[in-house]
């Protein structure tokens, strides 16, 4: 046949035209774009070095693209159909994240790339969460929910037949392709019209705002994107001032000079209107967020990152009107002082994940892969995380809600539900890592003739 399309370029074309849609639906997101690129800006005049080093990375051209973005689905089948379109895309699900934890009626998984070589095209991925009706006190609500769920079809016919034709011969021609992406937007798109009355809304708003988000409407709207930023306390500091009311503090490490894990914060969500069958009401639900990576941590580094983020969450809580913040900023920086900020450290004390590069070939036999990293002769770089972060997303999802909401669902992480209504399993992100870099160091071993030297990686957990 003719010209197949690869999903990273799939991929691509979906992410923009999600891009594109997003902007004209939500202009203040346009406006967060626009001082995400004042700041990536001024951070790079401000910092040579950094320029050259994103230049040379080819990364200039892609700084301020879109990195992910999220939803949210109500029933096992529209999961499924959505991690089929994903695939085709190049997404697949990693992590499973249980928000019951957080009191959120919601698990979630992120459909991601996975290869080094597809994130480097393009990391884009979606946070997917499905809503749990098991965990809502009101049982005869939660049916009605599943019936009203029932009747509606995310996935418009012509997609679908895509779908099925894709996973028939393994790819699309570059013209369905196209098309693929043209009818999956609708799955994504906002309505403004809602598929239930203003009483049912209520009732279902009265169970958790994020039901009623998600039974209310015609599909699964995406609810934001988020690009990535080099310094995303200029941006937090830059919202006010360009219209946009900013989250109390931002989710996740506090500043560093190393950058660990992932930091992000949002515009807070946009009371819209929407059209109850003839009755005018509103709904909070779509925002815009920004976010910046670190390093992936090791099972080590994650259990220290735990350690210091719940003790600075135990010292100060951050109120619902954002009492508090800059106390809880003091806390965190205070407590993570407990976690080493440079990388050689990071390495040697097995706190984060690295990459491994031989720069020129063999050399004289070495006595140990440290002395190989000092004669300059093996590259290590912190591979970038690419996960989400459970407790952050949690406030991400707070600040969203739009109201007080401080619901608290019994915690019950149920894995093999949501594995079940998936159709398959979700893949292990710590593996992920600890794969890159036990072969990236093999590999590198290998061309600089060292395989006397064991690769010594510490066991995933
Ligand atoms: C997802 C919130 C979580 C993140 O970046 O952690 C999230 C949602 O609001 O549906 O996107
Ligand atoms: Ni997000």
């Amino acid at each position: 046949m003719t010209d197949k399309m690869h999903p990273d370029d799939i991929r691509t074309l979906f992410s923009s035209a999600m891009s594109a849609m997003y902007r004209q639906e939500v202009p203040q997101y346009g406006t967060l774009i626009e001082l995400v690129r004042e700041v990536n800006a001024a951070t790079l005049k401000d910092n040579p070095e950094l320029h050259a080093r994103l230049d040379a990375a080819g990364e200039l051209d892609r700084l301020d693209i879109e990195r992910h973005g999220a939803i949210r689905v109500g029933t096992a089948e529209e999961l499924f159909n959505i991690g089929r379109i994903f695939a085709v895309m190049g997404m697949f699900p990693v992590g499973y994240y249980d928000l019951s934890v957080a009191g959120l009626p919601v698990h979630s998984t992120a459909f991601r790339p996975v290869e080094h070589s597809a994130l480097a095209r393009n990391p884009f991925r979606v946070f997917t969460s499905l809503i749990r009706l098991d965990l809502l006190k009101d049982q005869a609500l939660a049916q009605r929910a599943a019936k009203i769920l029932s009747e509606r079809s995310i996935v418009t016919p012509r997609a679908l037949e895509l779908l099925d034709a894709a996973e028939a011969s393994g790819d699309l021609s570059a013209e369905d392709a196209q098309e693929f992406v043209r009818e999956t937007l609708e799955t994504f798109r906002w309505h403004s019209g809602a598929t239930v009355s203003a009483d049912t809304y209520a009732a279902l708003v009265g169970a958790h705002r994020l039901i009623a988000d998600v039974v209310s409407f015609h599909g699964p709207h995406i609810n934001h994107l988020t690009p990535r930023t080099l310094d995303i306390d200029a941006v937090q500091k830059g919202m006010p001032s360009k219209g946009m009311a900013p989250k109390a503090v931002i989710e996740g490490p506090p500043r560093r000079s190393t950058g660990i894990l992932l930091r992000q914060t949002s515009f807070k969500a946009l009371e819209e209107p929407v059209n109850f069958g003839g009755t005018k009401g509103t709904h909070t639900a779509r925002f815009g967020e920004i976010e910046q990576r670190g390093a992936a941590l090791k099972p080590a580094g994650r259990a220290l990152y735990d350690e210091c983020l719940s003790k600075a969450r135990a010292r100060v809580s951050v109120g619902l009107h954002g009492e508090h913040a800059h106390e809880y900023v003091a806390a965190l920086e205070e407590e993570f002082a407990a976690f080493p900020d440079d990388l050689t450290t990071l390495r040697r004390e097995n706190l984060a994940f690295f990459r491994y590069s031989a720069k020129g070939g063999a050399v004289a036999p070495a006595q140990s892969i440290e002395a190989l990293i000092d004669a300059g002769h093996l590259i290590a770089v912190p591979q970038t995380y690419e996960d989400f972060l459970p407790v952050s997303a949690a406030g991400i999802f707070q600040s969203n809600l739009g109201s007080q909401e401080q619901s608290t669902f019994e915690q019950s992480a149920n894995r093999a539900a949501f594995e079940k209504a998936l159709g398959a399993e979700v893949r292990d992100e710590l593996s992920l890592y600890a794969i890159t870099e036990e072969s990236s160091l093999k590999d590198a071993l290998e061309i600089l003739g060292q395989t006397h030297l064991k690769v010594k990686i510490r066991a995933v957990a």
